[in-house]
């Protein structure tokens, strides 16, 4: 006959306990202001600067009489701004890149580029 031996182990859970603070600054919520004109069809600036992850305004001035249309297809925008008006677009938080926009209205002479980086 054989005899068992049955051996118990015992286990030792240690609970490690992780305090964490999942603060969301205030300031990654506020947008980035950049103001630009339109004169004699053109923009002013041309290329304009944001940094990545962070929301825009663009305040775009129509400085001339006719309307314009404020477009871009990479950022999803158009608006039209009529003759001496002004617009406030909202962008979201783009990534590091290039996004062209223009006047659809006076294409060939207003290009611009918002610049992300
Ligand atoms: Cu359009």
């Amino acid at each position: 006959m054989r005899s068992f031996t049955v051996a118990i182990a015992s286990a030792v859970v240690a609970i490690i306990g992780l305090s964490t603070q999942d603060v969301i600054p205030a300031r990654a919520q506020e947008a980035v202001t950049i103001e630009l004109s339109v004169k004699n069809h053109k923009f002013e600036p041309a290329e304009i600067k944001a940094p990545p992850g962070k929301a825009i305004m663009l305040k775009v001035k129509n400085l001339d009489p006719t309307p314009m249309e404020f477009e871009s297809k990479p950022l999803r925008i158009e608006k039209v701004i009529p003759g001496n008006g002004e617009a406030s677009i909202n962008v979201r938080a783009q990534k590091a890149g290039r996004y062209k926009f223009f006047d659809e209205y006076n294409e060939k002479t207003a290009q611009g580029t918002l610049i992300v980086e």
